[in-house]
């Protein structure tokens, strides 16, 4: 490592203690910048690295509500605004036991260079709270929604903030912040994305991490002459992402031979496709069963814990959690001939495991550049928002699909500007980058 990565980590580290994954975040970004900051000395100067690994404020909050039970829970609830250069914050929220700041700063760090590659006006911001969804009755779930909003509310604004879901954030919840929100500010705003359609959400926001993480798929396998035509992929996860990655797979002719939950995965080598993909649609989002329940029901392959990276397959979609893919499973996936990662989740691959298939050569699409589909279609919502008017499914999708393959071309070409055909890491952070630090520049020192 440089003396440059070293400095800026050594000092991240000290005044971000117990932050691992943030400082995982911070280090990919920050090697990957060391040729352009060696190019644009102005950026040092400006210290414009040093600003952005700075959030512009941090919001953390008491979550008080009411069980079934009528006992009183509390929880913990934050929001990271962490960078406006280029637009309102913009970021999900995720409710999940494993919450905390240091998650939720590498989640905001990664949608600063993720929305700026979407083309689209968006700042960086992510949010959440530690509350678990899981086992919670719909009653349980609004009392807490309501309880988080009622303090969310004071900070965030069509202009200033904007956030939508993620892990254990799906249509139910953002109803119920919508809701709330509504009754308080006595204003009916576009202060969410992922809103039903009915109320101003946008057709295809659902669908389009997932399909947008495919059509990234498509366009690196294009630079090798393939197509997804019969190939075996592996997507992990069984939520909004990895459902509608696999439908785009099926429809482009791959075959999706996995799914997981955090209890375990399955296996099935006819592919999960027609009524089994209905299946785990009402399964997942309906019942909210566990994905054990997919192999009861069809006979195939269960197995608790970890493991699904030994599924022998062209291509893998890791769509679950960060740092779900390590070191070893990539090697175990490159020996069985995997040629292709695409992340639908935000960093689900290791330090390690990145590794492993740069020095492989194989096509591996970084979260910030082949997930940033949602995003973008959640920046698609705010537009037609704002206009008071929707787009049809056609023309949304149409939009999507342009979106990522420029973010693919504008990955493809700062890699090759700055000395790494090919490697997709090095161009997303970079391409991400200068939009951002050039905006700052012309912003001053704010
Ligand atoms: P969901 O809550 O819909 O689904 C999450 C899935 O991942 C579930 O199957 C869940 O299993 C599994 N999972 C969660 N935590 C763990 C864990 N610790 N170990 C194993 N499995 C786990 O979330 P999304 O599909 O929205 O998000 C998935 C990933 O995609 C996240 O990394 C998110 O940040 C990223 N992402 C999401 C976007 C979106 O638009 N929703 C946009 C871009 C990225 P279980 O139900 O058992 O918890
Ligand atoms: O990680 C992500 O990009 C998201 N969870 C979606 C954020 C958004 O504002 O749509």
């Amino acid at each position: 490592m440089s003396n440059f990565v070293d400095a800026i980590m050594a000092d991240v580290k000290a005044k971000n203690a117990a932050q691992p994954e943030f400082h995982q975040a911070v280090q990919e970004v920050v090697e990957s910048l060391e040729p352009v900051i060696e190019k644009h000395p102005e950026y040092k100067e400006a210290k414009i690295l040093e600003r952005i690994i700075e959030p512009e404020r941090v919001i953390m909050f008491r979550v008080p509500w009411v069980d079934d039970q009528g006992q009183v829970q509390v929880n913990r609830g934050f929001r990271v605004e962490f960078n406006s250069a280029i637009g309102p914050y913009k970021g999900g929220l995720r409710f999940n036991p494993s919450v905390n700041l240091g998650i939720l700063k590498f989640l905001g760090f990664e949608q600063i260079f993720k929305n700026s590659l979407t083309t689209l006006p968006m700042g960086g911001g992510k949010g959440g709270s530690d509350f678990d969804p899981q086992g919670k009755s719909d009653q349980e779930v609004m009392r807490f929604c309501q309880s988080f909003m009622s303090e969310l509310f004071r900070h965030i604004g069509p202009n200033t903030d904007v956030p939508a879901g993620d892990i254990g954030v799906g249509g139910r919840e953002i109803g119920f912040m919508f809701g709330q929100y509504k009754k308080l500010r006595n204003a009916f705003e576009g202060i969410l994305t992922g809103k039903g359609l009915g109320w101003g959400g946008s057709l295809i926001r659902p669908e389009a991490t997932g399909y947008g993480c495919v059509y990234f798929v498509e366009e690196m396998l294009k630079t090798q002459g393939k197509s997804l035509d019969g190939l075996k992929v592996a997507v992990s996860g069984s939520g909004n992402v990895a459902q509608y990655a696999t439908q785009k797979v099926n429809q482009l002719g791959g075959k999706v031979v996995t799914l997981s939950d955090s209890s375990g995965f399955i296996v099935d080598n006819d592919g999960i496709v027609g009524e089994k993909w209905d299946y785990i649609m009402n399964l997942k989002n309906i019942r909210r069963g566990r994905i054990k329940e997919y192999a009861d029901k069809f006979g195939c392959e269960y197995h608790e814990g970890t493991g699904i990276w030994n599924t022998k397959v062209d291509v893998a979609i890791p769509c679950a959690t960060q740092n779900e893919l390590d070191g070893d499973s990539a090697k175990t996936l490159v020996d069985n001939g995997c040629f292709c990662v695409s992340e639908g989740a935000n960093m689900p691959s290791t330090p390690d495991a990145v590794d492993v298939f740069l020095k492989n050569k194989i096509l591996f699409g970084p979260g910030k550049a082949a997930n940033a589909g949602g995003v973008a279609v959640s920046g698609l919502e705010m537009s037609q928002n704002s206009m008071r008017f929707s787009w049809s499914r056609e023309e949304v999708d149409e939009k999507l699909h342009r979106i990522m393959k420029d973010i693919h071309t504008a990955s493809i070409d700062a890699a090759d500007k700055y000395g790494t055909p090919g490697n997709y890491v090095n161009g997303a952070n970079i391409a991400g980058f200068l939009k951002i630090a050039n905006s700052m520049m012309d912003q001053g020192i704010v």
